[in-house]
């Protein structure tokens, strides 16, 4: 295994992580366009962000602190209430913001700028508190979304019943479904029929806050279906189980193969990420006393074969991407070979996919600015 430049300590917002893929970000405007509509006034380099708005103290700083910061759950018990909104630039492989609402914050009220929240929205993460009586959330929920669905019918809106790790298999279930139920018929008593809400069970205790994540940002990824397609290809003709494409510091898978979602799966190849860069991180530095003793490849790769024969392979795809594998197939176990020619022939068409909606959208970027050269002139 050579030495990735990966590291657990660097921090996710810093802005001189200027990666290969830097062009996804200017795809991902287009996309922001899409999820609201952006006025001609807005600035041309909004990110897509994600809002993570509910009542106080229902668990949004917990989110955003262990899934983009790291920090251990049980940390979040001593996390103050938020007073402001917190803005939070992640650069990663694709750019985006996460705003943390302090729960109290009245933004329906008519001195605020809607315009200046929604307008370049990518997601709107509603947080309920399973724990508690939520019938005050799903009210001020459903305000929120008939009132903005007026200005941005194609939004997206996606709700976390955050905090289920205290509840029972069967109450979580019960839960679940009175939400969902009590929004949508109110959705629809208002007139808003079929509205684009999608809901997740989540814990901060668990993964499942981070498959949560990686739902809703997976929304934000031009490419996503070339993306899959690409994953379910390798898959196949390696015999891969399950196939993850992570992005590494926060752990949100970008794309899997298409098959069922599998925890198991999702938890060793997440905890395989953990163990690499830990090592990395002992062993990447100049060590004066030694010298590598061939030529290097520049990706880390690395695998390990379980007690039980499961096999997980991984491999680095750039600066912020990583493969990650699980192989049960006995015989493609002992074709390693094959397998990381394969994923290399992956890696290659990864970064092409990227560089295209980059290419694409410099073309866009060109004809824009023809077009308002000719307007101005
Ligand atoms: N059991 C459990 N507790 C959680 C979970 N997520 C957050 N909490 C706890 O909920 C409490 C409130 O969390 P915060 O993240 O501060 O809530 P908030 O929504 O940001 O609150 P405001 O900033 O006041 O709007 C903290 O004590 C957290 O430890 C979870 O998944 N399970
Ligand atoms: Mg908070």
């Amino acid at each position: 295994m050579t030495t990735p430049p990966w590291s657990s300590s660097s921090s996710i917002t810093d802005s001189a992580n200027a990666g290969g893929l830097q062009g996804t970000n200017q795809a991902l405007e287009q996309t922001s366009a899409k999820f609201g509509q952006v006025s001609a006034n807005k600035p041309q380099d909004a990110k897509p962000r994600l809002m993570l708005m509910g009542l106080r103290r229902s668990g949004k700083s917990s989110i955003a602190s262990v899934v983009f910061h790291k920090m251990p759950p049980n940390e979040t018990l001593f996390l103050e209430s938020t007073t402001r909104i917190q803005k939070d630039s992640i650069h990663s492989f694709m750019d985006f913001q996460v705003w943390d609402f302090p729960g109290q914050l009245e933004y329906l009220e008519p001195s605020f700028d809607l315009e200046n929240i929604f307008g370049s929205l990518g997601a709107l993460v509603w947080v309920i508190d399973a724990q508690d009586d939520y019938l005050d959330s799903v009210a001020r929920l459903n305000r929120t979304i008939l009132t903005v669905q007026q200005y941005y019918p194609n939004i997206n809106i996606e709700v976390f019943i955050h905090k289920v790790d205290g509840l029972s298999e069967e109450y979580r279930t019960d839960t679940f479904q009175d939400i969902v139920q009590l929004i949508s018929d109110e959705l629809s008593d208002a007139g808003y029929e079929n509205a684009p809400v999608h809901y997740y069970l989540t814990s901060i205790y668990d993964y499942s806050v981070f498959e949560a994540f990686s739902k809703v940002i997976q929304k934000l990824i031009p490419n996503l279906s070339t993306l899959e397609n690409l994953i379910n290809t390798l898959g196949n003709n390696c015999g891969f189980e399950k196939t993850y494409l992570f992005d590494v510091l926060s752990k949100i898978y970008i794309a899997s193969d298409t098959r069922p979602v599998d925890m198991s799966c999702y938890e060793m190849c997440s905890d395989y990420i953990d163990v690499i860069v830990d090592i990395s991180e002992l062993y990447s530095w100049d060590h004066p006393d030694r010298k590598a003793k061939g030529e290097q490849n520049q990706e880390a790769e690395s695998h390990v074969v379980l007690h039980d024969e499961t096999m997980i392979h991984l491999m680095e795809m750039n600066k912020y991407l990583c493969l990650v594998s699980v192989i049960r197939n006995p015989e493609s176990k002992d074709k390693k070979g094959l397998i990381d020619m394969n994923c290399r022939t992956f890696q290659e068409a990864l970064n092409d996919v990227f560089s295209r909606s980059w290419e694409e959208e410099q073309a866009q970027g060109q004809a824009v600015e023809r077009i308002e050269r000719g307007v101005s002139h």
